[in-house]
């Protein structure tokens, strides 16, 4: 253990305020949110060097993430909100992306826990690490936003934004031109349970359903349980937060989203659908909150939810395709080399007064009306 990771395992402890232990979960929640069977040969359905990708992909993002939850504790940050625990099935929907500028490609309009999605479409991780720092190099904001939330016009990735849900609303925008447009591209929405009772999230259903006006939208909930500190099921009548997609007739699947392959081949059926009926799908991810809900509660390590991590390595070992010793370099590479990208980043100039304004009506750099 580097002296670095004894720091954060020390502050940790000492800062860590005990979670409430979860209230039992209802009984019709329970069954969906099973952990990833581990058995002692665990057989694959994607061939081998597909998995050591998406592998590679799920460890870069949680060494990514917890260098920015170190470098908030080190007041290199304002503010961490991100994805640990969302890997196994961010890295697969990433992965299946199709990725470009325009209509014909998809759009994405995320939450801020989507940091794996984006690396997965090949984003780099010292862009994280600079708005983090909110450096002017910062690609996404300018050093001007809070941590993960990117903005990636060459990818159709619309700025990510703090206000939950309104993304399901400027979904729908994307989806009509799509729908105008014809073609392949659909429009991708992901977001939490929680946010799912504002009326942003019914106008997806709705607008998305329209007789003969439907629209290609994968409209994802990853249902991690909390909405910041309260339990879901004080929150929810319907069973499963996929059931209400029935009601408007849209096909939609509850899935266990710490699984990997599970959300591999649920994330490509509803796309195929989508692209090949333009009508929506609805996937509930049930995933993990590792980190608790952001800096704001501490950033600390959680102990009582699965990490799909360790079980996909799990069954990457018993299956014979990594050793955890290769495991366990690989991610000493990934944190060796984001601790010297948060050193340069740290020496990097903070954004000009002068650009406050920037971005905020389009063609009118540097003036606000
Ligand atoms: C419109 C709006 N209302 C309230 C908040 C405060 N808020 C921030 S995160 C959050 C909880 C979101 O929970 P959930 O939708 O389950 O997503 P999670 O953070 O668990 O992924 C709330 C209420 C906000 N940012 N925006």
């Amino acid at each position: 253990m580097t002296m670095e990771e004894t720091q954060l395992k020390r502050s940790s402890a000492q800062t860590h305020t005990p979670k409430p232990s979860r209230p039992p979960m209802a009984a019709h929640l329970a069954p969906t949110k099973a952990k990833a069977a581990s058995s002692p040969k665990h057989q694959f359905r994607l061939a081998p060097q597909q998995l050591i990708q998406i592998h590679d992909l799920m460890v870069k993002s949680r060494v990514l993430e917890e260098r920015l939850i170190r470098m908030y504790k080190q007041s290199d940050g304002y503010f961490w909100i991100g994805g640990p625990g969302e890997e196994a099935f961010n890295i697969p929907l990433g992965l299946s992306v199709k990725k470009g500028q325009g209509p014909q490609f998809d759009y994405l309009h995320l939450h801020y826990r989507s940091s794996g999605i984006l690396l997965a479409m090949g984003a780099e991780p010292i862009s994280f690490i600079r708005q983090m720092k909110n450096v002017a190099s910062d690609p996404y904001s300018g050093g001007r936003n809070f941590a993960n939330h990117a903005s990636i016009k060459a990818w159709n990735v619309l700025p990510i934004t703090s206000t939950i849900e309104t993304q399901y609303q400027t979904a729908i925008g994307t989806g009509i031109a799509q729908m105008r447009e014809g073609g392949q591209g659909l429009t991708i929405v992901n977001g939490g349970d929680a946010g799912t009772a504002e009326g942003d999230f019914a106008s997806c259903l709705v607008w998305s359903t329209r007789p003969n006006e439907e629209l290609p939208i994968l409209i994802i909930v990853t249902n991690n349980e909390w909405g910041i500190s309260t339990p879901a099921n004080t929150q929810h009548g319907e069973s499963h937060i996929a059931d209400r997609a029935r009601a408007f007739n849209i096909k939609s699947r509850t899935i266990n989203g710490n699984d990997v392959e599970e959300s591999f081949f649920a994330i490509r059926e509803a796309m195929d659908y989508i692209r090949k009926e333009r009508k929506p799908y609805m996937i509930e991810a049930r995933v993990s909150r590792l980190y608790g809900h952001s800096s704001a509660s501490g950033a600390n390590l959680v102990t009582n939810e699965s990490d799909p991590l360790t079980l996909f390595e799990d069954q990457l070992e018993s299956a014979g395709i990594l050793s955890k010793q290769e495991m366990a370099d690989l991610r000493e590479k990934y944190n060796t080399e984001m601790l010297e990208m948060a050193k340069r980043v740290k020496e990097e100039p903070l954004p000009d007064a002068s650009t406050i304004y920037d971005h905020v009506y389009a063609g009118q750099k540097g003036k606000y009306w």
